[in-house]
């Protein structure tokens, strides 16, 4: 029996354009993507649309043109392909094709199951003869078996009996679609991918990239077997051919399949081109609809078991939280060679590039709730560590790694470095994000086959990067100069708070498991030439690790110079000029107190210890008053923040703005795809926020604040092997553990001691807490 509240329905939406549609019902697995087209229009230039195929992954390079090009200056644009639309179809009724003679389309209904990952779409469709029939697509993107998509069509005459022919073509190059824009968060440019047609039983297409060199497969199948589907060519591109006679007492059904492949350098693709072209075809043999549906339902259900969060109060709201989960659990890579990008695998927003947004937004969902989908998320870096290297020798950097700002390939790719490069918080981030996964599950093996070299060589950049300040209030300290925060309109700083903090830790945890790789596998601290001079270089440097204090008006400083720049006045600019960054030059922006997201509050959030709540509240009104969130990762970490200081009221309207970002195309350009870190930070709002979860200085522990107009909040975190239930009410909270070695966690400084005999614990809820 399928589930209201899982449900996505298009009579729900405020936004219905063909752009904003295809996103919010994109459908995906981590490793291909596919947007919800209308799909009878490919290409057509008059289509608002921009139907595609993503795979993660498999994108093409272009030579980035600067006027003045600096040296180390990123060399490439990496932008990810969009592939063919598997969903596009052609009609011929009464001689005329649709795609020569649109056809008028009307969407009538959309409904995403979540529960099960179906997508089922009516369009209402007249021909130019004046024959109307509906198009009823079912359709789904494999969650058991990552290489599958498969598409149901069914069609019913409305006002006629008679002929009617379908074409199913497998193309890429006739549907390309060139793109311009002046929004530098869009895509600036499509690939040109190069198509051929491979001997097999099914039709099946490499497509390989000019620049990148990478290969990739793509089979169509039909799937069953019909008289009136026959496989031809139409000008040398294979196409399915469908004679109907349609009545309308009976609807018509066919099935296709997808399988895409996994992307291949180029020449190791072509040395195994027949193998691989096998096992794609098999993948499609024998497959049916059902089966293949089956399996991948019983997959989603599993992610919900072990991932949903329950809301009870607010229906709206328990629906859109459950579509920004399912949306990461769509866009995250699974194979240690792909992230998360940016817009998940539903659009060519920033053109599909990964950024700190998995480590510090997303990846704490899925530590806690899929813990395998985070450390190959992790690994993913852990891949990338040699270009990583490379990075850092450009930067003249003697040791250690650079992380790309933003990258598909492990290169950077951003073309402007006060906001790109400069970030190099990154490094911190992903050593951060490594030790919350280590903290989270106990996983020795990672640690010591991956998440060592990642801590130590992000480490060791601090090391070679910074330096001892021999002037002013720095003197002694350890200094970072001239580095951009995770606020983009504040570039190119001294000391950035955020920064220095977070190089700290990483610096701090360097000697921590330094000290138990010693312990657990002390070679590799001799194949790492890891030794105790270098030890206590970290330990010094993260000792004295220089945190910009303004000590008068005890403000956590975001930089050395922030209060001689005046603040910018937010509050009297036309609402209009928002987001700033497409009104101004950076340099504008740049000369003020100004952030586009949280900054040095960010850090507040990730060092819960560092300060008493009496800090936390300066630091909180200081700037919350100069911050516009013309981000889409600022809302969340303001709602986590207002919670802490007791500010129910602020938390749910921030979390309410941000948990439904997409639903509500808060930012105008959901067109574009998902704001992916978004949904990841209404986890953590709730998490970190509502339920208050952090490390505190005993252990896993929870300060609850439910809203109050909610009756309750449930989830489910896996911790150490283990998993609890966390079960939030107005007047209570009760832990759970479900299954696992016996655990303590702490609410209101009270220990809940929870074992599989006595596996609850109730701790009622005090005024002063919620
Ligand atoms: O990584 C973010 C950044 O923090 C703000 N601008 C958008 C990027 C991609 O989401």
């Amino acid at each position: 029996m399928a589930d209201e509240a899982f449900q996505i329905h298009l009579q729900q939406l405020k936004q219905k354009s063909p752009g904003f549609l295809e996103t919010i019902y994109a459908l995906g697995n981590g490793h291909i993507g596919v947007r919800a087209s209308n799909p009878l229009q490919g290409n057509s230039p008059a289509y608002s649309g921009k139907p595609g195929l993503f795979v993660n992954g498999f994108y093409d390079l272009s030579p980035i043109h600067y006027g003045e090009p600096y040296y180390g200056y990123a060399h490439n644009n990496q932008t990810i392909c969009e592939l063919p639309d598997p969903r596009y179809l052609i009609f011929e009724v009464d001689g005329v094709r649709s795609d020569k003679t649109p056809y008028n389309v009307e969407t009538i209904d959309k409904t995403w199951d979540m529960a099960s990952g179906l997508l089922d779409e009516t369009f209402q469709i007249t021909t130019p003869t004046g024959k109307t029939f509906t198009l009823t697509l079912d359709s789904f993107v494999s969650q058991a078996e990552r290489h599958l998509y498969v598409v149901r069509y069914d069609i019913r005459a409305l006002n006629f009996s008679g002929g009617i022919k379908i074409f199913k073509r497998h193309d890429y190059v006739n549907q390309q679609i060139p793109r311009a824009t002046a929004d530098i968060r869009r895509a600036q440019r499509s690939n040109t991918l190069m198509q051929t047609y491979l001997p097999a039983t099914a039709p099946i297409m490499e497509l390989s990239t000019q620049k990148s060199q990478l290969g990739l497969l793509v089979a169509l199948r039909f799937l069953g077997d019909d008289p009136r589907v026959t496989l031809t060519t139409q000008n040398d591109v294979p196409c399915y051919q469908i004679n109907l006679d349609l009545t309308p007492e009976r609807s018509a059904q066919f099935t296709f399949g997808y399988a895409i492949g996994d992307v291949h350098d180029l020449l190791a693709f072509k040395l195994h081109q027949q193998s691989n072209v096998e096992a794609t075809v098999a993948l499609l043999k024998e497959q049916t609809f059902e089966e293949a549906f089956a399996a991948s339902a019983a997959r989603t259900q599993q992610f919900w078991q072990d991932s949903d969060i329950v809301i009870e109060g607010d229906s709206s709201l328990q629906k859109g939280i459950r579509f920004n989960l399912y949306h990461l659990f769509q866009a995250a890579g699974r194979d240690h060679l792909t992230a998360i990008p940016a817009k998940g695998l539903t659009g060519t927003g920033y053109e599909g590039h990964y950024f700190w947004d998995t480590e510090m937004y997303m990846l704490p969902f899925f530590i806690y709730t899929q813990p395998e989908i985070a450390k190959a998320l992790l690994g993913y870096r852990y891949t990338t560590l040699p270009a990583a290297g490379r990075r850092a020798r450009e930067m003249a950097i003697s040791a250690g790694v650079l992380f790309p700002w933003r990258t598909i390939n492990g290169e950077e790719a951003s073309a402007y470095y006060p906001a790109g490069t400069a970030q190099i918080h990154i490094n911190a981030d992903i050593a951060y994000a490594t030790d919350l996964y280590l903290r989270a599950t106990g996983d020795t093996d990672f640690l010591k086959s991956a998440g060592f070299e990642l801590i130590l060589n992000t480490a060791r950049f601090w090391l070679a990067y910074g330096n001892y300040a021999t002037y002013g209030p720095q003197r002694g300290h350890f200094v970072l100069n001239r580095v951009t925060g995770p606020d983009e309109y504040t570039a190119m700083v001294d000391n950035n708070y955020y920064t220095n903090r977070m190089a700290k830790n990483n610096l701090a945890l360097a000697v921590k498991y330094a000290d138990k790789m010693a312990k657990i596998a002390p070679e590799k601290l001799t194949d790492l030439a890891v030794t105790q001079d270098e030890r206590a270089a970290f330990a010094e440097a993260a000792d004295k690790m220089y945190l910009p204090y303004d000590a008068k008006h005890k403000i956590k400083l975001q930089d050395d110079n922030a209060p001689n720049r005046p603040q910018f006045d937010i509050a009297h600019e036309p609402a209009t000029n928002f987001p700033l960054l497409l009104h101004y030059h950076p340099l504008v922006l740049y000369r003020y107190q100004l952030n586009k997201q949280a900054d040095t509050l960010m850090s507040a959030l990730l060092f819960p210890l560092d300060q008493d709540e009496a800090q936390l509240k300066r630091d909180y009104d200081y700037y919350e008053k100069i911050t516009t969130h013309d981000s889409s990762l600022s809302r969340a970490v303001f709602s986590i923040l207002a919670n802490r200081i007791h500010q129910p009221q602020k938390a749910a309207d921030y979390f309410m703005d941000s948990s439904l970002t997409d639903l509500t195309d808060l930012q105008g350009n959901s067109e574009d795809g998902i704001h992916a870190a978004n949904m990841g930070g209404s986890w953590l709002s709730l998490v970190y926020g509502f339920a208050g979860m952090h490390y505190g200085k005993s252990g896993l522990t929870f300060a609850p604040h439910l809203p109050t107009s909610w009756q309750r909040l449930k989830f489910k975190i896996k911790y150490r092997g283990r998993q609890i239930a966390v079960d939030l009410q107005q007047a209570a909270i009760t832990f759970t553990l479900l299954h696992g070695k016996p655990l303590t966690v702490y609410c209101q400084q009270e220990p809940c001691e929870l074992t599989l005999k006595n596996p609850s614990k109730q701790v009622s809820l005090t005024d002063s807490t919620n």
